[in-house]
């Protein structure tokens, strides 16, 4: 089948990846964390860092912010979005932190504790608020809230707590706002979770009103889980806000995309483009945003890494021949079907992103162009400094 680059080369335009803020960080494990000199630790070193990544990549002009570790209370949010301007990128989604604060121990929106839901709705105030000063239209909640142990809550009530609170939050947000509900089976809580699937995640968002979306978080599934499948099914309810990419191979190890089953991301793409192109579905909203934590590889490189390789998967899904496909689905002809996603996986598209890149004006190999500039070793001694003279021994001591 003659590829069309330019149809797969106006797609990439479209394909626009958030990087978070907390991805450029020293973040660990509850065994320990491995410091890095050139890791952020400020909220501009963070922004330097997504500006870089996205100077080399040409596809990453947006940052996810998490409230309580990138904004400083008293301080004006709008600042930051100039900072991040001063960068060469914007303020992306806005994540509230609904599970650190110490009220939280029973649940934010869901606690039989009044405290602990009052706590959570000032902060979600508080964010939306912030999303306004910096043009954010995107509100990304996740909740740790959950039990431990069997009889410990009311899993009806906490639901109906859930329910309510959502709603208000949609409600109270600006018209032109929407915000993502992302569901997690386990962890922090290890008996049941309130938003624990995407069933429960998309009658939730039904309940809070129309610009409530699903966030399907990769590494949030029990395994076995057909990720694309579901996928395919929000999308045609209209109901697929968007993504948190990254790998793994056991839990919510969120590792760098495509380092374990590359196949699985190319399977999401596929039934993307395929809901499109077949069944003229809107995909023009849906938000692509990482959520990794690099505790051992360098950040920005693993930063780089994912997004080129979500860009490659991308585009081989782009080249899915669709029309062989659906005569081959139509012929009930299994192998011919598979055999036409199979092609599109194994061709090699680094010659078309290079022709992407040039395009754009940027260099045909980022992580070659990035390890050549000799960024981090130059951070890497600025804020060793930086974090002397500050009287820090490593990066901070939240998760990021
Ligand atoms: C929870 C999660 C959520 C974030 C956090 C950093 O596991 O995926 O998206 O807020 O990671
Ligand atoms: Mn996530």
């Amino acid at each position: 089948m003659p590829i069309d680059h330019d149809h797969v080369l106006s797609l990439l335009d479209q394909f626009n990846i958030e990087v978070p803020s907390w991805g450029f960080a020293d973040t660990g494990t509850r065994f320990g964390k491995f410091l890095q000199a050139a890791a952020a630790s400020t909220t501009e070193e963070k922004l330097a860092d997504a500006g870089v990544v996205h100077r080399f990549t040409g596809c990453t002009p947006s940052v996810a912010v998490h409230v309580l570790w990138d904004f400083t209370a008293g301080t004006d949010p709008s600042d930051t979005a100039r900072m991040a301007g001063k960068h060469g990128v914007r303020i992306g989604s806005i994540n509230p932190n609904l599970f650190q604060d110490q009220s939280y121990k029973f649940g934010s929106a869901t606690s039989p504790n009044p405290v602990a839901r009052k706590t959570a709705d000032d902060h979600v105030t508080d964010c939306i608020r912030i999303a306004q000063a910096v043009k954010s239209d995107l509100l990304s909640f996740w909740f740790a809230d959950g039990i431990n142990y069997p009889g410990q809550d009311d899993l009806v009530t906490r639901k109906r707590r859930m329910s309510a609170a959502l709603k208000k939050w949609h409600d109270q947000m600006p018209g032109d706002m929407t915000m993502l509900v992302e569901y997690k089976p386990f962890e922090p809580a290890f008996y049941a979770t309130d938003v624990a699937d995407w069933g429960m995640a998309y009658l939730y968002s039904k309940q809070a009103g129309p610009r409530t979306k699903v966030l399907v978080d990769t590494g949030h599934h029990l395994p076995g889980q057909n990720i694309e499948h579901l996928v395919a099914f929000l999308l045609d309810e209209g109901m697929l806000g968007g993504f948190h990419f990254n790998d793994r191979k056991y839990a919510d190890d969120d590792l760098t995309l495509g380092s374990i089953d590359p196949y699985a991301v190319f399977r999401i793409f596929h039934e993307i483009r395929n809901a499109s192109e077949v069944h003229g579905t809107d995909v023009s909203k849906i938000a692509y945003m990482v959520d990794q934590s690099h505790n051992l590889k360098p950040k920005i490189e693993a930063m780089i890494q994912t997004v080129t390789t979500a860009q490659e998967l991308y585009a081989k899904a782009c080249l899915v021949d669709r029309k062989k496909l659906l005569d081959a689905q139509a012929r009930m002809n299994i192998v011919d079907a598979e055999e036409t996603l199979r092609d599109a996986f194994n061709t090699d598209v680094k010659p078309l992103l290079r022709k992407w890149r040039e395009k754009k004006g940027i260099a045909p190999d980022p992580m070659h162009a990035y390890r050549a500039s000799g960024y981090e070793a130059r951070v890497g001694k600025e804020r060793t400094e930086a974090r002397k003279a500050r009287g820090e021994s490593s990066s901070g001591s939240s998760y990021a």
